[in-house]
């Protein structure tokens, strides 16, 4: 597994290094973010596109682009389908939590949090095309009820479980589409390589008031431990102080992990507009609907009388808006500080699932 990664990350660094030296060689530099006249300029509209959309543009070439983008996204209850559920609800119903066959289900998560932080660099080695690379550290902590194994109804405690780490690293090329057009149509090919942990541990209390030790559900895993092909294709453009964006993108998941099973492919739409009240300022309005597989396969490890080790509870469609603005604190998008809030409007889970409550979005890029 390794050694993929490093090779990928040599033939990164490979068509870094040759296309930095044929950038040096080249008089004139193209140093155009922000400024808002004809021909290929137009395709710079990333000061105005809201923090939680990447992938969206190309660069001009020679030029970088460098960002860290912090994210929290905040889960609190539990639902099936459309219908909430008590955690009363859920303690006592039968679920398929391990190998061995069914399970009633005695622990009940209420609350989760997770922070990732992601550091990513774009280069343009053509005017046409940019390439990117990702890392990201992440850090999650899903809050607990414990109920007793003689009775469903009967609390014993609660507990909390933590997982950190490196996720997985990404690496993509994207196209420009349509050079010579007012708008600007960008397709990216990318993968994911599989450098998280999947086996992250926590000492849980048991339906039976003792504390133990044991593999943490899918959901508090790092990664996905397959290669991952994230392909997307969007669509954005601007007229006055007005811009407006389209973007699909999907996560496909090739082949079964070391632990035995696939995650859940996602397909994600997405469509935004956005308006620049000044120089500075921008804002932009997002709605996005998604839709999960459920996971494939299953851990041997992962097992206990809770709902996230049962693989069929992942998953389901949902619709969320977001609610941005892009800051340009010098007059140009050189530099871009954007932060996005997400709140969900439709959640159909494949449940007992927790529940979105809210995402952070937070950007700053650096262009030069
Ligand atoms: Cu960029």
């Amino acid at each position: 597994m390794n050694k993929y990664v490093l090779q990928a990350a040599a033939l990164t660094m490979a068509a870094f290094s040759t296309t930095t030296a044929r950038a040096q060689d080249h008089s004139h530099h193209h140093h155009m973010h922000g400024n808002a006249s004809s021909g290929a300029q137009e395709h710079l509209h990333f000061g105005n596109v809201p923090a939680s959309i990447t992938g969206d543009h190309t660069h001009n070439k020679g030029d970088w682009m460098l960002s860290y983008r912090p994210m929290r996204m905040s889960m609190r209850g539990n639902r099936d389908g459309t219908n909430s559920l008590n955690p009363l609800d859920i303690s006592g119903v039968v679920a398929n939590t391990s190998g061995t066959g069914p399970t009633t289900m005695r622990i009940v998560p209420t609350e989760m949090t997770m922070d990732m932080h992601m550091l990513s660099a774009m280069y343009a080695p053509t005017d046409r095309l940019t390439l990117m690379v990702m890392g990201s550290y992440q850090r999650k902590t899903m809050d607990h009820i414990t109920y007793a194994m003689a009775n469903a109804d009967q609390e014993i405690g609660r507990f909390t479980t933590q997982s950190n780490g490196w996720g997985d690293t990404k690496v993509a090329g994207l196209y420009q589409l349509t050079p010579n057009k007012p708008y600007s149509l960008v397709a990216k090919a990318g993968i994911s390589l599989p450098t998280a942990s999947l086996d992250e541990e926590a000492t849980i209390l048991n339906p039976m008031g003792a504390l133990q030790r044991t593999r943490m559900p899918y959901a508090m895993q790092l990664g996905s431990g397959t290669y991952d092909i994230e392909p997307a294709l969007t669509y954005t453009q601007d007229k006055g102080a007005y811009s407006w964006g389209a973007q699909y993108t999907s996560q496909i998941h090739l082949g079964l992990n070391a632990q035995g099973y696939t995650l859940g492919d996602k397909h994600v739409i997405s469509g935004w507009g956005g308006y620049q009240i000044n120089e500075m300022l921008g804002t932009t309005l997002r709605l996005s609907a998604e839709h999960e597989a459920q996971i494939d396969g299953r851990d041997d490890q992962i097992a206990g009388p809770v709902q996230t080790a049962d693989p069929n509870n992942y998953g389901g469609k949902r619709a969320e808006i977001g609610l941005g603005f892009n800051l340009q604190p010098f007059k140009n998008t050189a530099q871009v500080i954007a932060m996005e809030v997400t709140l969900p409007v439709y959640q159909n889970l494949n449940g007992p699932q927790m529940e979105r409550n809210y995402g952070l979005n937070v950007r700053y890029s650096y262009s030069f």
